[in-house]
């Protein structure tokens, strides 16, 4: 994504016409998502106990090891290469000692905050799925990712009842954030293994989102801070709304 800090006149519109379409529908337009009042995303106020208790939801289409594909790796490729950035510093670091030190933290509203090493997140149960990335760029790859559901780990912290976001933030200073369906999708983890190898540096070692429900770009590498949230936040200057991409981008 080349990130631009235009909010276009259109999208400004759009994100009025959702807060008053959010108004009829929940009555709660201060925390609602810009998924423009999209009945189909009503699940983007359900807190976590809500979800909890409705039916497991469909998985995306996987595929087999034949259809893996090449793979390329955009944007940043290496957070240790950027100068001047503490979170840079603090990567290349992490990187020089092969990720031993590496603690993913998760904060916010859950029951205990904590961190998880790699060896943490191994030892829980994983998932391995061949799945289709789709940038919204316009390419598109077939790759194998194994690692630990997202399930897991923020129930390991204990998601308290009403919890609705999940934020992600990298040591290449990107955010991203989710809802708590998407959070709970049983295909959404945390891939510390790509094609049956530890996951490369330019692919977002040592672990990275996988959300399979929504354009690459969610996918977030070089994972650092998870954050639960009652409310919604798209990250301001560094969230996609702000330059001028859609926060909801479903697959
Ligand atoms: N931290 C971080 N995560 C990121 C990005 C990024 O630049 N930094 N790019 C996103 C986009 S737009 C895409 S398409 C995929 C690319 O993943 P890849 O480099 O493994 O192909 O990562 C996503 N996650
Ligand atoms: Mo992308």
């Amino acid at each position: 994504m080349k990130p631009t800090k235009l909010i276009t006149r259109r999208r400004a519109i759009i994100t009025g016409l959702a807060a008053a379409g959010g108004l009829v529908v929940t009555r709660d337009w201060k925390h609602l998502p810009p998924t423009y009042g999209n009945l189909l995303r009503i699940g983007d106020n359900l807190t976590y106990a809500a979800i909890r208790a409705l039916p497991k939801p469909s998985l995306v289409k996987e595929y087999s090891r034949a259809d893996i594909s090449s793979f390329p790796a955009i944007n940043t490729t290496d957070p240790g290469t950027i100068a001047g950035s503490t979170l840079g510093d603090a990567y290349r670091r992490l990187r020089g000692g092969a990720f031993a030190e590496w603690r993913l933290s998760v904060e916010g509203r859950v029951a205990t905050p904590r961190t998880f090493s790699l060896d943490e997140l191994k030892h829980l149960s994983s998932r391995t799925q061949i799945t289709r990335h789709v940038c919204e760029e316009g390419w598109s790859a077939i790759a194998e990712w194994t690692g630990t559901p997202l399930r897991l780990v923020l129930e390991g912290a204990g998601i308290l009842p009403t919890a609705r976001f999940v934020l992600f933030y990298s040591y290449d200073d990107w955010f991203e954030s989710i809802d708590m369906l998407d959070a709970l999708h049983p295909q959404t983890i945390l891939a510390y293994n790509m094609n049956g190898r530890d996951l490369p540096i330019p692919h977002g070692a040592p672990a990275r989102l996988r959300v399979e429900t929504q354009l690459g770009q969610k996918s977030i590498k070089y994972l650092q801070r998870i954050v639960v949230t009652d409310e919604f936040y798209d990250g301001g200057e560094k969230g996609s709304i702000q330059n001028g991409w859609a926060w909801y981008m479903g697959i």
